[in-house]
């Protein structure tokens, strides 16, 4: 956060909030005995980040379910795509609570289009037939073939879960920012790297971080492996010119503790993981610093 406030080179982004970007970061943690990048500067919403994660995992694109769990972090997209679509200015309160009381609305208006959950667990594929035309194939799950792949051939260099579908990315509200993770095994011992194009570093990364080292210890202990170490690498790495408050405020904090991650259970599969199955120790950040989300 301090090199990118310091000597990030400042820039128009596509919000037109503007930025203060690097490009090109790598951040590297070691998971072993339950330690977690969990940002302690401020205070990070852990088990929305994991109701999120697991949200991806159902391969669920609407944001209904996140809103009946009172996860806010996607309502921003929906939002704004309606009030441009139908031009009711609706506020994003009233918007929300449509989502969470009218199915039907939620089904039109609350859907983010192919994004991560559809990509993850169910890629779309398309068959030739006989007369030239495709039609659609059955989707590919990458998800349970990479706990298959990590299974029967630990050794391979092919153990990737990709977010980017490039045929797809104009039906999506976001495209994938965390877009590739790519699993290695060393031994007993589980790496991954992660690589995202694009970073919001005071908003984004303390979840992103959180999410990729739960998805790592989740796939870990499916497939009888210690987690290993995490490597994030970034490409457009960025600060929000509207985040200064916070940034400052941030930088102005020292780290305290070590928390902890507990898995308190082995679910069956992957994709059969609940919220409360995880429970964090040690966590005693600096207070939560709040800033706007650029859409
Ligand atoms: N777009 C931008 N500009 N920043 C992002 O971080 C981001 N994401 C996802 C998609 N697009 C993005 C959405 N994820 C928050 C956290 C994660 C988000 C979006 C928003 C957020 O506002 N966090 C606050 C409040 C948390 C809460 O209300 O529970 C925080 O203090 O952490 C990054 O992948």
């Amino acid at each position: 956060m301090a090199q990118i406030w310091t000597q990030g080179s400042e820039r128009v982004d596509r919000t037109g909030v503007g930025t203060r970007s690097v490009m090109g970061a790598m951040l590297r943690f070691d998971l072993a005995g339950g330690a977690m990048p969990l940002i302690t500067t401020k205070r990070v919403y852990w088990k929305t980040a994991t109701r999120e994660m697991l949200w991806f995992l159902t391969g669920e694109t609407n944001i209904r379910p996140l809103v009946l769990q009172g996860v806010k972090i996607w309502n921003e997209w929906p939002h704004a795509n309606y009030v441009r679509q139908t031009g009711d200015a609706i506020a994003l309160e009233d918007f929300v609570k449509r989502i969470a009381d009218d199915e039907n609305f939620a089904e039109r208006w609350g859907d983010l289009g192919p994004v991560y959950g559809k990509q993850w667990v169910d890629w779309p594929t398309y068959r030739y037939r006989k007369d030239g035309l495709y039609e659609r194939g059955d989707g590919i799950n990458q998800i349970e073939l990479l706990i298959e792949s990590l299974k029967v051939n630990p050794g391979s260099r092919r153990h990737i879960i990709e977010g980017w579908n490039v045929a797809e990315l104009d039906r999506m509200a976001l495209p994938p920012c965390h877009k590739t993770y790519q699993y290695h095994v060393d031994g007993n011992r589980l790496n991954c790297v992660l690589y995202q194009r694009s970073c919001d570093v005071a908003l984004g990364l303390p979840f992103n971080l959180w999410s990729a080292a739960l998805l790592q210890r989740m796939v870990a202990q499916q497939v009888d492996l210690e987690p290993g170490e995490l490597v994030w690498m970034g490409g457009d790495t960025h600060l929000y010119l509207n985040h200064t408050d916070l940034i400052e405020e941030q930088l102005a904090r020292e780290p305290q503790g070590h928390p902890r991650l507990e898995i308190k259970r082995r679910p069956p599969s992957i994709f059969d993981y609940r919220i409360e199955d995880f429970e964090v120790h040690g966590y005693t950040p600096h207070g939560a610093l709040k800033a706007p989300v650029a859409v």
